[in-house]
């Protein structure tokens, strides 16, 4: 089957192996896994800066919420287009940390009682659960300003000016909101209980998910000084991995198993929640996850250091959590 997202996949190869032999722990394994570190970092030292002082166990409340064990795709994939796009500067850093603090945001928010009601989240009690609904809401809230200054102060440390520095707080901000990441739960939550089919589903997921996705591909770019064009095709990068990251999502909800999830499995089901297994079955999900990582991945042809992008999209269509 072909979407709009999937398009064709120009002879790249289907979603999985990359060129060189690689497995558990080799180069491109390694090249995650040092992205995730340098994000943990980055976190570590942003939150420091911004949190000290803070007082009544908020500043623990938002570190549990960040900094708990997450697998930091998306900061990483701001990391990585700003490598490959040509940008240079450590200041880079505390923009990947203004994605990933929008998506804390949103996991806080979504596992809330009024919400989907989750206990365990990156294996460890939510944290409604440790401080309760009320407190969990506004630590959820308090981190999109947190976000927004971290764009700001990326701005300043690679000296972007003002305009460039409003592109990437736009980026951010329509992605979270209701044309994105806010939009697309709204529509999630209206269609629990009944059936959609593909269209109605990737339209969800675009807004859920893809959306935040594309938009840290797209700053990554933007940040690194690169043109219309290529911004305009990492976007599509971005927004066929994001769908792919949901397909994946939505796969290990049903063949996960909770202890390595780090969540509960089988959520999605006990909550009527439309998905890729729930409208295409397990096998075809499994065939678009990887159709749409290809789709994606062939937006990448015959850009230079793609390196840890080509590791970010076998990891996303790869990943056991
Ligand atoms: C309902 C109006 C309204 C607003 C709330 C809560 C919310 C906004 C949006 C939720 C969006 C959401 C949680 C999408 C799911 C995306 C997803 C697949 C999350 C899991 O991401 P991972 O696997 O998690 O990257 P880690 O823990 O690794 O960071």
């Amino acid at each position: 089957m072909e979407t709009a997202e999937t398009g064709s996949s120009h002879g790249v190869r289907p979603g999985g192996a990359p060129d060189e032999p690689d497995g558990p722990g080799g180069p491109a394994a390694e090249a995650v896994e040092a992205l995730r570190r340098r994000v943990d970092r980055a976190l570590e030292a942003f939150l420091g800066r911004e949190l000290a002082g803070v007082a009544g166990g908020a500043g623990e409340a938002v570190r549990h919420a960040v900094l708990s064990p997450g697998k930091r795709v998306r900061p990483s994939l701001v990391l990585a287009v700003f490598d490959a796009a040509g940008g240079t500067g450590g200041g880079v850093d505390d923009l990947a940390c203004s994605v990933e603090l929008v998506h804390a945001y949103s996991l806080v928010h979504d596992d809330l009682p009024c919400m989907d009601d989750d206990v365990l989240r990156r294996g460890r009690p939510t944290l409604h659960v440790r401080v309760g609904p009320g407190p969990a809401t506004f630590v959820g809230a308090a981190l999109m300003p947190l976000a927004a200054r971290a764009v700001w102060r990326s701005s300043r440390e690679l000296g972007l000016g003002a305009r460039r520095a409003r592109r990437l707080l736009t980026m951010l901000c329509e992605a979270a909101g209701a044309r994105g990441m806010v939009g697309g739960q709204l529509l999630d939550l209206r269609a629990e209980g009944r059936s959609v089919d593909r269209e109605e589903l990737e339209e969800i997921h675009r807004g859920k998910t893809a959306a935040l996705i594309a938009a840290a591909v797209r700053m990554g770019a933007v940040a690194a000084g690169a043109d219309r064009e290529l911004v305009e095709r990492l976007g599509r990068f971005g927004r066929r991995l994001g769908l792919a990251f949901q397909a994946v999502d939505d796969i290990l909800d049903v063949t996960g198993e909770t202890g390595e999830l780090g969540k509960s499995g089988g959520r999605d089901r006990a909550l009527g929640k439309a998905t890729y297994p729930s409208v295409l079955g397990l096998e075809e999900a499994e065939r678009v996850s990887r159709e749409l990582a290809a789709a994606a991945r062939s937006e990448l042809a015959g850009l230079d250091r793609s390196g840890a992008l080509d590791a970010l999209t076998d990891f996303v269509v790869e990943r056991r959590r």
